[in-house]
């Protein structure tokens, strides 16, 4: 069965309510270090829904459509969760929040770049998947600047086992260090091994329902394995800064349809959140 084919669940929805802001202790972390953990960032209800939903479109095990080495990492499922019950306050919220920790005078404002499920099934299982490997998000995403960050949620307690990620701090500002598909079988330590001396790694995450973890699109990071016997439930949304242009090169992860070369995207699909 593949992931078009399923209906949209109807699921009776929570109301949006308990959308803390972002701390001024949680913003100078995201920028001494690249990254920020975000305790209980979404609240228990909403997530639950999250989670709910996503298991109704995915299969209780995270299964549906997860083809074996397609896509290393996890089996990804798009969103698209604007205007969406939940999903669209969530990405509003999001894009705030992006705004706050970047900083209105470095930004033009947060424009929804993409949504989607991320989730890391058993490594043991034939459609199961290994580690993330270490990898900067910024090259492969065609965007003529940074600035953009993904806001990576548990939608359930997860622990080093179940595959969460690590992120090495301070690595956002020692530039750009290269398209992941260009490692082969290694990673991008393999090209700058000297990277860890001074950016130690976080470790793998511990995360509770509802925590989320930004990174900027210059943070190197990477996720375990999954060993957990059971799915790693994640959603994952990404923002880019508002006046981001297209490099004009071919894109992954999504459709530069009607985009033009150094234009920036277009506001039906990338709407500017904030
Ligand atoms: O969730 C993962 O395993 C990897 C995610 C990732 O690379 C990212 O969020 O940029
Ligand atoms: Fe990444």
């Amino acid at each position: 069965m593949d992931q078009t084919d399923i209906a949209e669940p109807s699921l009776p929805a929570p109301e949006v309510t308990g959308l803390r802001p972002i701390t001024p202790a949680e913003i100078t972390h995201y920028n001494r270090h690249g990254w920020v953990k975000l305790d209980r960032f979404l609240p228990e209800p909403l997530v639950d829904y999250m989670l709910a939903y996503a298991k109704e479109r995915m299969g209780e095990n995270g299964s549906i459509s997860a083809t074996p080495g397609k896509f290393d990492y996890f089996n990804a499922l798009p969103v698209l969760g604007l205007g969406k019950p939940v999903f669209d306050a969530v990405l509003r919220h999001f894009a705030q929040t992006a705004v706050d920790v970047r900083n209105l005078r470095k930004t033009a404002g947060a424009r929804y770049f993409l949504d989607f499920f991320g989730v890391k099934l058993p490594v043991e299982q034939t459609d199961g998947h290994g580690k993330s490997d270490w990898h900067q998000d910024f090259a492969a995403q065609v965007s003529d600047r940074s600035g953009g960050m993904v806001f990576w949620t548990a939608l359930a307690d997860l622990t080093p086992q179940h595959g969460t990620m690590a992120y090495l701090s301070g690595s956002h500002r020692e530039g750009v260090m290269g398209d992941y598909r260009t490692y082969g079988e290694g990673n991008l330590l393999d090209v700058y091994p000297e990277l860890i001396e001074t950016c130690p790694s976080s470790g793998l995450q511990t995360l509770a329902a509802g925590d989320v973890v930004i990174h900027s699109d210059l943070t190197v990071h990477m996720a375990g394995p999954n060993t957990s016997g059971e799915a790693r439930w994640t959603y994952l949304a990404i923002m880019n800064p508002a006046d981001a242009r297209w490099t004009g090169g071919p894109a992954i992860s999504f459709d530069t349809a009607g985009l033009t070369h150094l234009g920036e995207l277009d506001d039906a699909r990338f709407p500017r959140l904030a």
